[in-house]
Parts: structure tokens; sequence; C-alpha cells
């Protein structure tokens, strides 16, 4: 897609990524009068739904709730198909959103900021990118998604394969064919997951190397009736309140009974019906200690390994692909035919638990075991997450201080929104909110939201400048903390603790006290005069 490529010298804020957090700030900027320039490092608008084009690709909220809210008309004329949309859906979805709120004008495509820096004097970002544009802007606002950094597995020789290469976060446009050919892949997170049945219903051979098996539900996935359809259309407002207010930002009876607490057959029954619903909130929500107590988890748990065993004829097979660590504190997956998958002759799952990776070479991948020899590798092993694509541009805040360095022991701040000696910068669903936890779409028009009217008030106020205040940030990052403690989370290696990451410090990075709790506490934060944050002219 062409585009003209014209840089303002000076707006109001700079937006960095034009996903659906960045999409949605600049109309609401426009609607305060302010001016604001989007760089975007792709061709186009949707952010993950841009990049992650990988087979098989879906989201795993429903479309009707995976959508914005903020216009009555984009809503009841948006015409979602499937309830788990295909990416390339969501990215039509987003296409539309940009044509209908004539968003383009003000998006300079494949730009990616590098460096961003405070000058105290101006009160203003100097923000540079990698085509040495420089602008100026009274705010920057980072709306670069949780899960945008893809990254590679450490692992020697990656470069010497000789047959083809892909990852599922940058998957070619026009596609892959894979017919015919051996192919490896690394990785069984939700990309995997996604992934694995549909390549190995194309390809000769698939050999899957699983570091880590996932917990995967089915997703049930179907056309919308247009009678569903219909009565969310008529119901939208009291849809929207109710997600605004729930957990995870999808609406959920509250849970009230123990799994400890019931008898096995009872138990046994509420997870067959949430396995039954393909929904990964209500097999999550079914009790209400599944998140907080080992042994109610270690229910869950047992009931997952039955149902795989179930599906998967190989009892070895089975075991391999059972996770130890509890239910949900990994991020679940939603599948089509995942586990079935391995039924079938021409795939092999590699447990690299038992045989670990030792390198990739000219003709495939090499366990301690033996060498396997591929025609084409995916690694599906996704992302530096939730701080990655916030550390990978040199922001530099008051002083000269470095966010990257700032954050070496892990991300601080204070709701997620903000971080103490960075003035006039925001984060759109950024470490310490709940983000990752909900209904992305939910969360990211709450921030935007929040930080337009931030924006808004010290406008209202003839003030110029709002910054975090340390004491309230290290509260904030204490109660994330301390909420994190009460939960299982901690217990799992997963990208949540940035244990992915080599080297990366273990700290539990999204907010889990809920959609609902976190919004109220913004609101009054907001509404005692932006307690917490200082506010100067
Ligand atoms: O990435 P992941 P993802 N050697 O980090 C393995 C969202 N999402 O792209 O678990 C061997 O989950 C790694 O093993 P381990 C969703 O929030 C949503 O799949 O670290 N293996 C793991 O198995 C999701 O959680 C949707 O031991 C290595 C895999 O690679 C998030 O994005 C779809 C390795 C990475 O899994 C990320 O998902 C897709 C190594 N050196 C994504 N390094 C939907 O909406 C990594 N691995 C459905």
């Amino acid at each position: 897609m062409s585009h003209p490529r014209t840089v303002p010298p000076s707006v109001d804020v700079v937006i960095v990524g034009a996903g659906f957090s960045g999409m949605y700030l600049l109309h609401k900027l426009r609607e305060l009068d302010l001016t604001a320039v989007v760089f975007e490092a792709g061709a186009d608008v949707g952010g993950t739904w841009y990049w992650n084009r990988y087979p098989g690709a879906r989201v795993d909220v429903e479309s009707l709730a995976y959508s914005y809210s903020f216009s009555d008309e984009l809503e009841q004329e948006y015409e979602w198909q499937e309830r788990y949309p295909t990416q390339p859906e969501i990215l039509k979805y987003a296409r539309h959103v940009a044509d209908r709120f004539d968003l383009r004008k003000d998006i300079v495509f494949r730009t990616r900021v590098s460096a961003a820096t405070w000058d105290e004097g101006a009160k203003s970002w100097l923000v540079r990118t990698e085509h040495e544009d420089a602008v100026t802007a009274r705010f920057l606002v980072m709306a670069t998604g949780c899960l945008s950094a893809s990254k590679m597995p450490e692992i020697p020789g990656l470069d010497t394969f000789k047959g083809a290469t892909y990852h599922t976060a940058h998957w070619p446009h026009e596609g892959v064919d894979f017919s015919g050919l051996r192919v490896g892949i690394i990785g069984t997170g939700s990309s995997g997951v996604q992934s694995i049945p549909v390549i190995a219903e194309q390809a000769a051979d698939l050999t899957v190397f699983q570091r880590t098996p996932a917990y995967s539900l089915p997703a049930r996935n179907r056309r919308l009736r247009p009678d569903e359809i219909k009565t969310m259309k008529l119901n939208y407002r009291k849809f929207r309140q109710a997600q605004r207010e729930s957990g995870f930002g999808v609406p959920t009876p509250v849970p009230t009974k123990s799994a400890l607490e019931v008898s096995e057959a009872e138990r046994d029954a509420a997870f067959e019906v949430a396995w039954e619903s393909g929904s990964l909130v209500n097999l999550l929500t079914a009790y209400k200690d599944l998140a907080v107590d080992q042994a109610a988890n270690d229910t869950a748990k047992r009931w997952i390994h039955r149902k795989i065993h179930d599906i998967v004829s190989d009892p070895q097979v089975a075991d391999d692909l059972s996770p130890e660590y509890p239910v949900g504190t990994k991020r679940p997956c939603l599948d089509t035919n995942y586990y079935e998958t391995y039924n079938r002759p021409n795939v092999h799952l590699v447990n690299l638990r038992r045989t670990p990776l030792v390198e990739v070479t000219e003709k495939g991948i090499r366990t301690s075991e033996r060498e396997y020899e591929f025609d084409a590798i995916v690694y599906a092993t996704g992302f530096d997450a939730m701080t990655g694509a916030l550390t990978n541009v040199d922001i530099r805040g008051r002083d000269g201080l470095s966010l990257k360095e700032t954050w070496s022991a892990g991300p601080r701040t204070y709701l997620g929104i903000g971080t103490a000696g960075f003035p006039n910068f925001f984060m759109i669903t950024g470490p310490g909110s709940p983000s990752v936890l909900s209904n992305m779409v939910v969360s990211i028009e709450q921030h935007v939201d929040w930080v337009t009217d931030a924006i808004a008030h010290l406008r209202e106020q003839g003030l110029r400048v709002i910054e975090p205040v340390r004491e309230a940030q290290d509260a904030w990052v204490d109660h994330v903390n301390e909420i994190a403690s009460y939960t299982l989370y901690p217990k799992a290696n997963s990208w949540y603790m940035g244990a992915n990451v080599p080297g990366k410090p273990r700290v539990f990075m999204p907010y889990a006290g809920g959609v609902g709790e976190y919004r109220k506490k913004c609101d009054e934060v907001a509404a005692k005069g932006y307690e917490g944050f200082e506010l100067t002219v």
C-alpha cells in the first residue's frame, strides 16, 4: 500500500504504533482538536493482526466482544462472520475502522521510532525515527502492544539452515505452501497450537519441538447466527458496561464455590460444560479458587490431563502433552483440533525436556538425541512480552534517564500508564495494568480514554506536564506484586514473568486484580485530581 509520507515537524502527541490502541487514540485526540502523528513499522494498520499472519491465526475472544465500543454506528454497521474470526477478518475490521474514521492521513507507515528524548527546557519530547525524521511533541504515547517484539530461540546455528525459515509473528503476506514438505516447528504456545493443525494438514511431515506443553481448550468456532448478532446489537450498551466491570473484560458469572467443596462428579460436570463452551474464561472461572489454591487448581489439571489422554491415542505422546504447571498460570490456548492432530501419522512430537535442542544445522534441527532434516522450519517462539517493544526504543526521560536502564530490574510503572522520571509519557496497556490478562480491546479503550482525559484536564487547567510521583509508583508496584503473590501465576515459567527471555528479571508484569477493579482505581485517581501524578506548568 503506497502512502504519501508527510511528517510534521511538531505535533501535540506522537503515537507509536497503529494497532487497535494507536488507531483509537488518534481518533480521540482529533476529537479534542489536538494534533498527532502515528509512526507505524508495518505498511498498514492492525498491529498484531497485521504481523501475525501464520496459518490458523485467530483471536480467542469472541468477535462481538473483541471490537471497539466507542462508536455506536461502527458497532451497528460492522458484520462479523465468525465467533472467533481469522486474522484476515480482524485485519479487515482494522482497515475498515481506519477508512471510516479517515485515520491514515496522520499515520506514517514503514517507519520505526528509534529514540525519544525529553527536553526539560522546552517541556517536550524529541522523537526520532529510523528514517531520520525528527518530531517534537508535548506528549509521547507508546501504543506498541504487549506482544510485538518477537523473539527467536537462543540456540546456535540459526543462520546455517539452508531451507526456508519463518517466524509466526513475521509471516509472509503471500502465505506459505507447505505441500509435500518436511516441516519442523519450535514452540507450542498459542501461535504453535493454532498453526500446528493447519500446517499438519498440508505438510508431508510435521515435527513439533515442545519445551513446555500448553493447556488448550477446543474453540468450537463457528459462523455467527444472524439472531445472535441481532441480539447483541440490541443489547450492546449493557454488554459493554458488563465487560468494563468484569474480571477479564469478558462478562462471566462470578464463581462462589470452591473446587474443593463439591463432589468430584459435580466438578467434572462443571469442567465438561466449560470445555464444551469453547471459552477460556469459563474454565478459569468455574470455581473461585482455581487461580489461587494449588489443590483446587490440581483438580482442573487432572481433569484436562484425562481429556488429553482421551483424545490422543499414543499414551506417551498424551503424557508429553500434559502440562505440570498450574492451569492458567501460562496463557492457556483455544484450538481447533490441536490434540487430535497428534493422532495423524505425519505428525511427530519431540519432548525437549527429554532430548533438548542442541543446534540448528544446515539440514534441520539437532537435539541431544539426533538430527532431524527439514525443508522448512517454523519458529513459534513468542515475544519479549510487555516490555520489549518499550525498551527497544531508546527512550530518555529527565536528565537523560534511560527507560531500559531504569527498568533493568523489571518494569516499574504507576497504573501501567506512566513511569516516574518520564514526564508526559504514557503507555497503553503497559506493565502493571490488566492488559494481557484481559480482553485487550476493553483495556485499550479504557487506557486511551483515561490518557486523553488526562491530557484534556491539563489543557483545561493551563498545565503542561504530568508525571507519576515516585512514592505513588512504588505503592502501585507493591500492590501489583502483592496481588500476584496471592495467585498461582508466579509458579510457572511464563512470559508473564519474563521467564522466556534469558536474563530478563523475573517479575509478574500484568495487574491480576481484574479489569473492573482496575478501572475503579484509575477513575478514582482521576477524580482526585490525578492523585499520585505531579501536574505542573
Ligand atoms: O508465544 P509463547 P506465542 N527452545 O511465548 C517455546 C498471544 N497470542 O506466540 O513455554 C524451545 O506463548 C516456548 O517454550 P516455553 C497470547 O497471549 C494469542 O505462541 O518457554 N522452545 C513456547 O512453547 C500468547 O500467550 C493468540 O518453555 C522455545 C513457545 O516457544 C502470546 O500471544 C494467538 C524456546 C512460545 O510460546 C504469545 O504466544 C497467538 C527455545 N529456546 C498469540 N524459546 C490468540 O488470540 C521459546 N520456546 C489465540
